[in-house]
């Protein structure tokens, strides 16, 4: 047993330790495959939820000077996983991300005892190797036949990556002189529904956020080109440089896709670089039935933003930013750092990725797509696809069905589904701003209740129009119509009067 046994007891502190190292890891993989189980189970709860000050209480979190036993550490591993939520359970609706792909966990699980840097060929041939053959393959759906791509620590940053790629294409000279060799402003827009990330990086990357323009988008959250367009010029005639235009396909709160084919042919006419944000709904483009024609047009794009941890179920974190024109990455980012990216080393040192980011260190995020997509296949990506999108237009119809408990906005064009709890006492209220601000009143509230009783997690919001809706997130495999229909009557439950 693990008992008055220390870390010491295991490899590689001692020669002689495998059959206790063993012992000890797979107490903690039955650890987590009581998770697993509890995750899969539709009588255990999403969470158990305990406001900090009690949670804080329930766990030893020192850090002690001197070591715990092995025990110790066990239970330490059981409680963590007891308080955590659990995302992959088939009533967790509250994220992009939702789910627990088992393969992709199975590559997690490798890739952890692995642990290697993705920044060189030298200590990740296999995993770079890997990564080259799925991004090009990302690169072909969305309809290259070149380029250049690379795996980042989340949306944001592709994001960001996109944005010092265009500045450098346009201004290459910024990356030994900087703002001044800049004569002018650079401005750059995207729409008002975008993803924060966005106007971050005008702030990153010293425009300032003033220049990044929000551009007005339609009732149902789509950016309006000609508002772009004006936008453009009324910038120019300032003379402002606009340079770059992000167009989002599948927004984070209404699931919303630009229109790529009209905001294309404004960055063409002006000269802007044109980046999709389709972190979101990338994924979509696995599916010849709701690709298009929500992504239609996409191949026009500079550089594309895909998370393969949203949509398809990767675990966390797995986001790709691809780039049309081959080289531009190496040229925006490289630094040469000539302690790690030495160019008379005995292989093609073009497979030293890591010269193309900013970071140095980089986690190996692809592991667990490739097992995945391994298992599933495109045609499996495929089907999970239009299932998602099936179970949301299922949820849509029981909405429209239940309308008197629920309100839904609009049909959506994707898995979000956004919509308002309507409690006895306003069914009979005609529908107008006084009853939506109402209703917006009751979403923290019914939030609340689904946490403490721990059986349901939606998560809800303002927008620019709209005070607080709820906003429904299906992209988890575990999810069937059982689970919509549990979903509204658990809602119902607790939002009763
Ligand atoms: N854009 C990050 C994901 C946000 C969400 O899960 O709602």
């Amino acid at each position: 047993g693990a008992a008055n046994l220390k870390y010491t007891d295991l490899l590689p502190h001692n020669d002689s330790a495998f059959p206790v190292s063993k012992e000890f890891l797979q107490k903690v993989v039955d650890i987590l495959m009581d998770f697993i189980r509890e995750t899969n189970d539709r009588n255990c709860k999403v969470l158990d939820f305990r406001h900090p000050d009690e949670m804080r209480k329930l766990l030893d979190l020192e850090v002690p000077d001197k070591g715990v036993e092995l025990q110790q550490l066990i239970e330490d591993c059981a409680k963590t996983l007891k308080y955590q939520v659990r995302t992959g359970h088939p009533h967790f609706f509250n994220q992009l991300s939702c789910g627990l792909d088992l393969m992709s966990m199975a590559g997690e699980w490798l890739t952890a005892t692995a642990n290697t840097n993705m920044f060189t060929y030298e200590i990740a041939p296999v995993f770079i190797l890997m990564e080259t053959v799925v991004l090009h393959k990302m690169r072909e759906i969305i309809g290259w036949n070149c380029g250049d791509s690379i795996l980042a620590p989340g949306g944001s940053i592709s994001n960001l990556y996109a944005f010092l790629a265009a500045r450098h294409r346009m201004f290459p000279g910024y990356k030994e002189k900087g703002l001044h060799s800049i004569k002018g402003q650079l401005v750059m827009f995207t729409s008002d529904q975008c993803h924060y990330s966005v106007k971050s990086c005008a702030s990153v990357g010293g425009l300032g956020t003033d220049n990044c323009v929000e551009v007005p988008s339609d009732k149902r959250g789509r950016m309006i080109a000609s508002e772009l367009e004006r936008l453009v010029i009324e910038r120019k005639s300032k003379g402002d440089i606009p340079f770059f235009v992000n167009c989002t396909s599948g927004t984070t709160v209404l699931g919303a896709f630009d229109p790529i084919e009209d905001i294309a042919n404004i960055c063409q006419k002006y000269k802007m670089w044109l980046h999709i944000d389709a972190a979101w709904g990338g994924g979509l483009l696995f599916s010849k039935k709701y690709r298009h024609p929500r992504l239609t047009g996409i191949e026009r794009a500079d550089s594309v933003t895909w998370n393969p941890h949203k949509l398809m179920g990767t675990l966390l974190q797995c986001s790709t930013i691809h780039f049309k024109e081959d080289g531009l990455l190496l040229s925006c980012n490289q630094m040469s750092a000539d302690y790690l990216f030495m160019q008379d080393k005995l292989y093609d040192v073009q497979y030293d990725t890591g010269d193309k980011v900013i970071q140095c260190g980089r986690h190996n995020d692809i592991f667990k797509l490739w097992l995945q997509w391994r298992a599933k296949g495109t045609d499996g990506f495929e089907q999970h696809m239009d299932r998602l999108m099936e179970l949301s237009e299922y949820m849509v119809k029981r909405i429209k069905e239940m309308s008197d408990k629920f309100h839904l906005i609009f049909e959506p064009e994707m898995v979000n589904v956004s919509f308002w709890y309507v409690p006895q006492r306003f069914r009979s209220v005609p529908h107008s701003p006084q009853r939506e601000k109402e209703l917006g009143k009751i979403c923290p509230i019914l939030k609340g209740k689904m946490m403490e009783s721990g059986t349901l997690m939606v998560g809800y919001q303002p927008d620019q129009d709209r005070p607080n809706f709820f906003r429904n997130i299906i992209s988890s495999a575990a999810v069937r119509e059982s689970d919509i229909d549990f979903l509204l009557a658990e809602m119902d439950r607790l939002g009763h009067d």
